[in-house]
């Protein structure tokens, strides 16, 4: 089959998936094989929008076509819009408890190393309402922090490392019987422990490309296996202290609230958002023949994952294959084939377990989590089998 051909079957089966209506660009979609048909879910909402705004972008994950997400479909969101900033007059500040105060131009920081990671990140906001589509995966280059924290010298006290980024905006803050309105940067913060290890990089390029001014250029944070909101774009301080930072975008935005049982008793426990919950997700299922493939992906904290399972309507579960090939903080693509699917429509599910035995939760195991933060059930999909 020539290549004009296989793009009216692609095409073909597009329609049939309802994708004409997005405006999707052929190119964006794998390349179907001979004989190959995508087989359209049927709960994506009419009006599921992969662009709602400018600098606003779901990955649309039934594209999902390998590890990288291209630079123009990469999942993208943050507060404040988008910080105008000029590369040439762009400065990194190292500030606080630290020997040597720093004020590093790109070229200086380049000149620090080069390390590469690839990291798969979500927003902990994911979830059904976009098709969990605030996910993507990289391969990102910069300097590890630690050599950054390393140069300027730590002072003993310096127990907390901020990251704040050029974007800002004004906050109302209460206070207890007061309302404080102030302009602040967007900041994150980790304790020193963490931004020492071996895992945070401050990076400049993505796929082997510059940042783009969506992804925080010309620098940001990469805290890989940790939600998206601790990869601070447009990183433009670091700002080292003795105290916890209890900035909006630390303590309060990002926030979750659980109860637990302890001996009978509700203890509210209410923690930052950190580090990423496993999560598997049903991403793409094609046909060929009388068989299935169902594809997707695998999100957490860099804990190996042990299994993947999928589940067809009330079946067993059944073992996926899961590519390990890309590293710790890669998010794993899955695949599973579904023999002898019938016409009609049908639900599949996955379950990821990692190796300390986490089993990916149901949605009713969250019933005590009441924030909707770190969503990390799973995601039955529904499809229609021609
Ligand atoms: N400076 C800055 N960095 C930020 C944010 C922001 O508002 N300002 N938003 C965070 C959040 S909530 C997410 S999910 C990720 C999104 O990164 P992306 O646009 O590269 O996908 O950026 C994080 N970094
Ligand atoms: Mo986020």
């Amino acid at each position: 089959m020539n290549v004009t051909s296989r793009r009216r079957v692609l095409k073909g089966g597009l329609a049939a998936a309802g994708l004409g209506f997005l405006g999707l660009p052929e190119w964006t979609m794998p390349v179907l094989a001979q004989g190959e048909t995508v087989v359209p879910f049927t709960d994506i909402p009419a009006n599921f929008a992969t662009n709602p705004s400018e600098v606003v972008r779901v990955l649309d994950i039934r594209t999902i076509a390998g590890a990288l997400t291209p630079k123009d479909q990469f999942f993208t969101t943050q507060h404040y819009g988008h910080p105008a900033i000029d590369p040439a007059m762009f400065r990194l500040k190292i500030s606080g408890l630290v020997e040597r105060p720093r004020s590093m131009s790109l070229d200086d920081l380049k000149a620090m190393g080069k390390e590469d990671v690839v990291a798969g990140f979500e927003c902990s906001g994911n979830g059904r309402g976009r098709i969990q589509g605030f996910a993507s995966n990289g391969r990102f280059t910069g300097v590890p922090l630690r050599k950054i924290l390393k140069e300027a010298g730590l002072k003993n006290d310096g127990h907390e490392v901020v990251f704040f980024g050029a974007d800002h905006g004004e906050e109302e803050t209460d206070f207890r019987q007061q309302k404080i309105k102030l302009d602040q940067a967007f900041g994150r913060s980790m304790p020193r422990e963490h931004a020492l290890g071996p895992d945070p990089l401050v990076a400049y390029a993505m796929n082997g490309e510059p940042l783009t001014k969506h992804q925080g250029a010309p620098l940001r944070l990469i805290v890989p296996g940790w939600y998206g909101v601790a990869n601070v774009k447009w990183l433009s301080r670091i700002h080292v202290q003795r105290d916890p930072y209890m900035g909006k975008f630390q303590s309060r935005w990002y926030r979750t609230m659980y109860e637990q049982k302890i001996d009978g008793e509700t203890v509210w426990n209410e923690t930052a958002v950190t580090h990423m919950r496993l999560k598997s997700i049903v991403a793409r299922v094609s046909k060929t023949g009388a068989d299935c493939k169902v594809t997707g992906f695998v999100l957490n904290d860099g804990t190996p994952v042990r299994t993947v399972e999928v589940k067809i309507d009330n079946g067993p579960w059944q073992a996926a294959v899961v590519d390990s090939s890309n590293g710790k903080f890669s998010w794993k693509l899955f695949t599973y084939t579904w023999k002898g699917a019938t016409a009609g429509e049908h639900t599949i599910v996955s379950r990821a377990t990692d190796a300390d035995g986490y089993v990916q939760p149901e949605t009713a195991d969250l019933a005590s989590k009441k924030t909707f933060l770190e969503d990390n059930s799973q995601f039955p999909r529904k499809v229609m089998i021609a």
